[in-house]
């Protein structure tokens, strides 16, 4: 795998910058970079008529099979065993093209091979939407804008220039007129910036909204409810808008003056035990493929591919478009497509490893968000740690760990996705939650239930916010078996006088319909996902569990919309055999679908999951009851998951880690 990458370290990113690069030289799993995806819209419109008007909703990596990629290789590889990347390097890179036909209210998909230049397969999908793009945000902002509707009711409530309304084109779910639905549809969320620099959340525009066609860009119709006050707030929040600032911390400084502790190889990612590959896509963002361990001269597999496959965010307000709050992030917009360019912020302390991105913009030019993934280490406390009281003696470990983030805005809210690599074997999945609460105006003196009063006449709406994690598992190899862990009390009798006995009791989930579980913190309830044709040397099962967090499932009906298009949130844990065409628990076009693909679909045939190549979808909430303390940003709320080894190691895999020599300890 080495001796494929053979660019320059020091650049700041695997992402050729020329966008030229022999094909020998990329791995399988590497991103496209800005010169394959101009090679592929080439090909494409080579080969297919693609009208002017046509809009490139992704241009991304058609990933290779599993049985043409090899796993990651060990640094000291045991006797016999290859360093090299093998077949890997013959494997064809392929480009995975979605293209919009406005003209045509149609979607199609291309499979474009950039080894042979040739165009694999060109399909229209039938009834998709395309998710709302980038490249069409600023015409629906001009559209508004000019609208004689939209400037009658802002004049109504005393806004008269059109030029300080911010416009966010949401998805309309199934909310559509019956007569308009099968167009493809959003409605607009009306927000008035009086100053550049003012917070548009703080003045939000009530009951005045378009419903816009965004293939033809036209206003379908503006509905005005009536009018209630814009609130009087500003929301400000930079530093220049919010008074004195504190003066009283003293400088903290992050330094490692050797360098960080791990390596990236292109996209290869190598830090103490662990070997992976970074990937990202438009729909996704940060994607981890070929996750192992290094233990004894072999490189033992864990996950073959780990994203948030889907983001959901149902709102609690019943009102009229209130309600239409439904969001699909990935689906509907695009995790990658939204991610930040972390150069401009602080958001990553100390060492710092960036990578850039090359996605495509709406005419299928690449583009390049620099700086879109941090990797870095960070020191997470105490690790290990024995005081021996009888030799007076302590031994005690620092905990480090290896950080991989990316930061994505959608619209309001941001998303800080974090995967934590550490010592003692454990990969944690962190979201942190901040940004802007979406508000409501109220007319003065009123309240309601479905939200917090964060500011006068304006209300935050509860919400919640799922993460659909799809996690690819590979445990010691492809075969694994899930099994639920339940902790029992053992009833009083003959084998447990004192009653005092308890024990964990596991079983297999052999099915996808048994497989539909839910978190139960009173049995101490975690999932094993285990390698049952492996023995370890103390006679285990190899494994790692799944720990979950605490968090609520949906709240909407089961007849509601959002629950019928977001079933995967009614359930924490999902398990699927691997299947290359099953991505997105909500089903590849979730923008205006009524629901029902994806998971609830597949789950139909309930197929056999035990000893087989499976797939858990594991859903991360965040119940979002909203405070005051929200406002006008959000302090970061976190939610998240642990996979953690059970009998994968025979002992503490980090007994070997050194004691800490830091001048502080
Ligand atoms: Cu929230």
């Amino acid at each position: 795998m080495v001796a494929h990458h053979t660019r320059d370290m020091d650049h700041g990113s695997p992402a050729a910058a020329d966008g030229h690069h022999a094909a020998w030289i990329r791995h399988p799993l590497d991103p496209l970079d800005a010169g394959e995806i101009r090679q592929a819209v080439e090909i494409l419109r080579r080969e297919q008529p693609v009208s002017p008007d046509a809009r490139f909703v992704s241009v991304s990596l058609n990933e290779p099979p599993k049985d043409q990629v090899a796993f990651a290789t060990p640094d000291n590889p045991a006797p016999g065993q290859a360093t090299d990347l093998g077949p890997d390097a013959a494997v064809p890179r392929e480009a995975f093209v979605v293209l919009l036909e406005p003209r045509q209210h149609a979607t199609y998909e291309a499979v474009v091979s950039l080894t042979t230049g040739s165009l694999l397969s060109w399909r229209l999908v039938p009834d998709a939407r395309a998710p709302l793009m980038a490249a069409e945000y600023a015409a629906c902002q001009a559209l508004i804008r000019a609208d004689a509707q939209i400037i009658a009711g802002l004049e109504r409530r005393g806004i008269t220039d059109p030029a300080e309304v911010h416009v966010e084109p949401w998805s309309i779910g199934t909310f559509a007129a019956p007569e308009e639905a099968d167009r493809r549809l959003v409605w607009t969320l009306l927000l008035h910036r009086e100053q550049p620099d003012d917070n548009p959340y703080a003045k939000p525009i009530h009951g005045l909204h378009a419903v816009v066609d965004y293939d033809d860009m036209t206003v379908v119709r503006v509905e005005d409810l009536g009018v209630v006050p814009v609130p009087p707030g500003s929301g400000a929040y930079a530093a220049h808008r919010v008074g004195s600032l504190r003066d009283d911390l003293k400088p903290l400084e992050i330094t490692q003056p050797e360098g960080s502790s791990f390596d990236v190889r292109g996209w290869e990612v190598r830090w103490q035990r662990w070997r992976f590959r970074v990937g990202f896509t438009p729909r996704e963002g940060l994607v981890l493929h070929t996750v192992g361990y290094e233990d004894q001269g072999r490189v033992r597999p864990i996950l073959w591919r780990a994203s948030v496959a889907e983001l959901f965010i149902p709102y609690a307000d019943p009102q009229a478009f209130q309600g239409f709050r439904n969001a699909f992030d990935a689906g509907e917009f695009g995790l990658g497509i939204l991610a930040n360019s972390l150069e401009l912020g602080c958001d990553c302390l100390g060492e710092i490893r960036y990578l850039d991105v090359d996605l495509a913009d709406g005419n299928g030019e690449p583009y390049t968000i620099r700086q879109a993934i941090c990797l870095h280490e960070e020191d997470a406390g105490l690790l290990w740690k024995h005081y021996d009281g009888n030799l007076g003696t302590t031994e005690t470990r620092r905990s480090r760990r290896l950080v991989i983030s990316f930061i994505l805005t959608a619209d309001n809210y941001e998303y800080a996705i974090y995967w934590y690599f550490y010592q003692d074997g454990s990969i944690e999945f962190e979201v942190k939650l901040t940004g802007i609460v979406l508000t409501t105006a109220l007319p003065p003196g009123d309240t309601s239930e479905y939200g917090t009063l964060v500011a006068p006449q304006t209300l935050a709406a509860h919400h919640q916010h799922f993460f659909s994690m799809r996690l690819d598992m590979a445990v010691d190899g492809l075969n694994n078996t899930v099994y639920e862990v339940d902790t029992e009390a053992v009833p009083p009798g003959p084998g447990n006088r004192l009653g005092n006995a308890f024990r964990p009791v596991r079983r297999p989930l052999r099915s996808e319909s048994e497989a539909q579980r839910v978190i139960d913190p009173s049995r101490a309830r975690y999932w094993l996902v285990g390698n049952p044709g492996i023995r370890t040397g103390l006679g285990h099962e190899p494994a790692y569990k799944l720990v979950p967090s605490a968090s609520a499932l949906a709240f909407s009906h089961p007849d509601a919309s959002a629950n019928q298009r977001a079933k995967f949130a009614t359930k924490h844990l999902w398990v699927t055999p691997y299947s290359p065409g099953e991505r997105y628990p909500a089903g590849d076009y979730p923008n205006q679908h009524p629901g029902g693909a994806g998971l609830p679909d597949w789950t139909k045939a309930d197929r056999p999951i035990e000893n087989t190549d499976v797939v858990i979808w594991y859903t991360v909430g965040s119940h979002h009851v909203t405070r005051p303390e929200d406002w006008p940003v959000m302090p970061v709320e976190r939610a998240g998951f642990m996979l953690k080894p059970v009998g994968f190691f025979d002992q503490n895999p980090a007994l070997d880690v050194a004691p800490g020599s830091s001048a502080h300890c």
